[in-house]
């Protein structure tokens, strides 16, 4: 494996002609639904680079969407995994197993939180384990209803297009969506309408209100969070929102379900957000930054929830598959070694000291109405200058921008306002700095 440079390069215009050309050809014959974000084609990747078939180095704040946290082509993620492919490929875990899948089990029981008797089960994809848990959950509680959040995003399968919040482009024209699912107010502490300092206090009796009176709490099987939402926005909700919101499931023999998929594996800078506020969740759903970009999900949890689906209730053909657990393996390994939740804290040092000096100097820098997020999951929220109206056009063009100068920023948010930034954990610092130049630069050309 060769390394890459870890240093910017713009040798063409981006999308460059080689670029240009592929995108032709993938418009002839790749659905028009699936989009991408910079029609920049990749030729190699790893640590905090992007190089794409024009000789292009792009920063990468992106990770491909919070998934290659060791990097790309991290070594360990590539020596376990090539290793096992050259062993087998699969074999389906439900017909004959291997130690990878238990393995992999073992680790996920020793990092998520609590200290309780555990145990796991493992998909392909981030939606796969959401579905899988509220299987879980219903069968455990006999109940059918589930409760998600303003704002939340879990997928975009049947059931869990009807657990995300935003209508589009995620669910406009694919319904009917999946019954006995319910949305109540998350603590959104920059637009909660009394501040943000009433926002975890207020949303959650808002929120447990609703539940009581419109489903009532004896019906619900499952309470499915993100600890700190996505694609939403990046919304850390307020202080005491989550504790209030998993002591009313503890009371109220509800599974509570932290969906760590985006959030968790080193991101926030703790192994698992929820942490942030000593949440013992009943189940977590991880997927992303688990296997070092290998697809890998799981759904873990308290022993007896997780063995209350009968056997052959649960699987899949490939949940679990060799090669992924073998790169999950590596990822966390990577993870442990290179301390990459002290990296993670370290980006948002750094990150938040820029964004923050940006806001206050540059002529535009009140449209930056909120600096959000925690370690290396980090937003800023874009607004018309004085208000709080959601400027959308701000955060594309400003992405534009950055792309333009080879450094790939992703948006998100319900109003599409928010510009988020999901560095590998293992980008070097240089790399991160020049990264925040040009996205200052971006300011002045938008
Ligand atoms: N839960 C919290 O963030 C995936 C979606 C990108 P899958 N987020 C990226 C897109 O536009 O499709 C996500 C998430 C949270 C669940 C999921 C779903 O994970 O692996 O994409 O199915």
């Amino acid at each position: 494996m060769t390394e890459i440079p870890q240093e910017r390069r713009v040798v063409t215009a981006i999308p460059g002609p080689k670029s240009v050309e592929l995108q032709a050809r993938r418009l002839e014959t790749v659905a028009a639904g699936v989009g991408s974000t910079l029609p920049v084609f990749t030729a190699r990747a790893g640590g905090g680079i992007i190089e794409d078939v024009d000789g292009n180095r792009l920063i990468d704040l992106g990770s491909g969407i919070a998934v290659t946290s060791v990097g790309a082509s991290a070594e360990a993620v590539v020596r376990r995994a090539s290793a096992q492919l050259a062993d087998f490929t699969h074999t389906c875990f439900m017909v004959t197993p291997y130690e990878g899948y238990v393995e992999v089990c073992e680790q996920l029981a020793e990092l998520t939180p609590g200290d309780h008797a555990k145990k796991s089960a493992l998909f392909n994809s981030g939606a796969e384990a959401v579905e899988n848990a509220v299987k879980i959950a219903r069968i455990h509680t006999k109940r059918t209803a589930v409760v998600v959040f303003d704002h939340g995003y879990h997928g975009r399968t049947n059931l869990t297009m009807a657990l995300t919040a935003k209508n589009m482009p995620y669910k406009q024209g694919f319904g009917p969506f999946a019954p006995e699912v319910y949305r109540v107010p998350v603590a959104y502490g920059y637009r909660w309408p009394t501040g943000a300092e009433n926002a975890g206090a207020e949303a959650s009796a808002q929120a447990i209100d609703q539940i009581n009176k419109q489903i009532g709490a004896e019906n619900v099987a499952a309470i499915i969070i993100e600890p700190v939402l996505g694609e939403g926005g990046f919304i850390e909700p307020a202080k005491g929102f989550l504790p209030a919101i998993a002591q009313f499931a503890k009371d109220n023999g509800i599974v509570f379900v932290a969906d760590e998929i985006q959030s968790g594996f080193c991101r926030t800078g703790q192994w698992f957000a929820c942490e942030d506020e000593g949440i013992v969740p009943d189940l977590i759903t991880t997927a992303k930054g688990i296997a070092g970009g290998l697809p890998l999900s799981a759904v873990t949890g308290r022993a007896e929830i997780m063995d209350s689906a009968h056997s052959g209730g649960l699987g899949g053909t490939y949940g679990g598959n060799p090669v992924a657990c073998a790169g999950a393996l590596g990822a966390i390994e990577t993870m442990r070694e290179l301390d990459l939740n002290g990296k993670a804290r370290r980006i948002e040092e750094v990150m938040k000291g820029r964004l923050a000096e940006m806001q206050s100097k540059l002529d535009n820098g009140d449209i930056i109405g909120d600096i959000r997020g925690r370690g290396a999951m980090i937003a800023i929220e874009l607004v018309q200058s004085g208000t709080k109206d959601p400027d959308p056009q701000a955060a594309a063009a400003l992405a534009k921008a950055c792309h333009a100068e080879g450094v790939l920023v992703l948006t998100c948010g319900t109003y599409g306002n928010v510009l988020r930034f999901l560095p590998p954990l293992v980008i070097g610092e240089d790399l991160l700095n020049e990264a925040l130049d040009v996205i200052e630069q971006a300011f002045g050309r938008i």
